[in-house]
């Protein structure tokens, strides 16, 4: 390959011959410059996005997904996923729900299987409906089922199967928008280790205790189950809840005490019934997702319906107020970009907004 050699830059003469801020602006444009004072956004006083509050409807979100099953096999397609994709996104780049997050459902078949690969961003899963599919993530088997938390760390390797029967139907969560705009994206589609599939009891999976010379993230918590988070918040059902969120629990990564992966966090919350939260927003954006009940939530002032399978995108600085008219419970799980934003130091919160 030659070595290109740049041309000496146009000096002396031809920029004194400049003779107006116009011609300025347009020396500068051709030139690979931009003068500051002419920018518009530069600055701006608050976040600007074109992303929208948006919702997906799961009575559409399940009639696409299935048909897609009808339509492609996971052998041809490596992974069934359909992306949310907001309307307000109008780059070419990589499909997104808000500027940092990737949502999208995914489903297996019984007898199909999702080759291995590993990537960069890490994924989270929230299982919508069915039983019988697992993840095997660097070697450990999780089996899914309907409510369950799991996550891949980043440059895990991860394969999906299914030995059951009936479709099973997950919403994935990925930090790749993320990943990819800061041209951190890497994946690898061939190499999986043919390691034989270790399964580790819980105790070693919580890190209550650790051998010292092997590596913590063979042992970590990849699965949060149903059951378990709705024991948590039952057991705080009597408490005050938190204004904004009302019965709100984090899962918590037990080997760091941290958030379930660096990146993002992932939350359940009950809305108790006739629960009707203040409203607030962050810099942080969060994708919510229906497990039970019906309610609404207003965000930006628009108030969206929404009932169990439905996810809907609050974009960065979005104000959001949740509420359950009804008399019986509404969950929502939701996740969001909060440690990334917040290991930036650029986390900031407007309560009652
Ligand atoms: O299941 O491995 O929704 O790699 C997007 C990228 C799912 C997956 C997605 C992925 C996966
Ligand atoms: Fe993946």
């Amino acid at each position: 390959m030659g070595i290109m050699t740049a041309t000496g830059p146009d000096t002396g003469a031809s920029i004194a011959a400049i003779g107006s801020l116009d011609e300025l602006y347009a020396f500068l444009s051709d030139h690979a410059y931009e003068a500051l004072w002419t920018m518009e956004n530069a600055l701006t006083r608050q976040p600007v996005t074109t992303m929208r509050p948006y919702i997906w409807r799961y009575r559409q979100v399940r009639d696409l997904i299935m048909r897609a099953g009808d339509l492609i096999s996971v052998a041809e397609a490596d992974r069934r996923v359909l992306a949310f994709r907001n309307p307000g996104f109008s780059g070419r780049e990589l499909a997104r729900a808000t500027d940092t997050l990737w949502a999208a459902v995914q489903m297996v078949l019984p007898g199909e299987a999702a080759p291995p690969h590993r990537h960069t961003p890490s994924a989270l899963r929230f299982i919508i409906e069915g039983e019988g599919a697992y993840t095997i993530v660097d070697g450990a088997r999780v089996q899914m089922e309907a409510g369950d938390f799991l996550i891949t760390p980043n440059w895990s390797w991860h394969e999906h199967g299914h030995d059951g029967a009936g479709a099973v139907i997950w919403l994935d969560g990925l930090d790749s928008p993320m990943v990819s705009t800061l041209r951190q994206m890497f994946a690898e589609f061939e190499g999986a280790p043919q390691s034989k599939t270790h399964v580790y009891s819980d105790v070693l999976r919580s890190g209550y205790v650790e051998p010292s010379w092997m590596d913590r993230a063979v042992f970590s918590t990849l699965v949060w189950k149903l059951d378990d988070t709705l024991r948590a918040i039952e057991e705080l059902r009597g408490e005050q809840g938190d204004p904004y969120d009302d019965v709100i629990v984090e899962y918590r990564n037990p080997q760091t005490g941290g958030p379930a992966l660096p990146t993002m966090s992932a939350f359940m919350q009950l809305l108790r019934p006739g629960a009707k939260t203040w409203a607030h927003r962050q810099t942080s954006s969060t994708v919510y997702h229906v497990v039970r009940g019906t309610g609404y939530s207003v965000l930006d002032g628009q108030r969206f319906e929404w009932e169990p399978g439905d996810t809907f995108a609050v974009p960065t600085w979005v104000s959001h107020a949740h509420a359950n008219p009804t008399s019986g419970d509404a969950l929502l799980f939701s996740f969001s970009d909060e440690p990334a934003v917040r290991a930036l130091g650029l986390y900031r919160e407007q309560k009652a907004a």
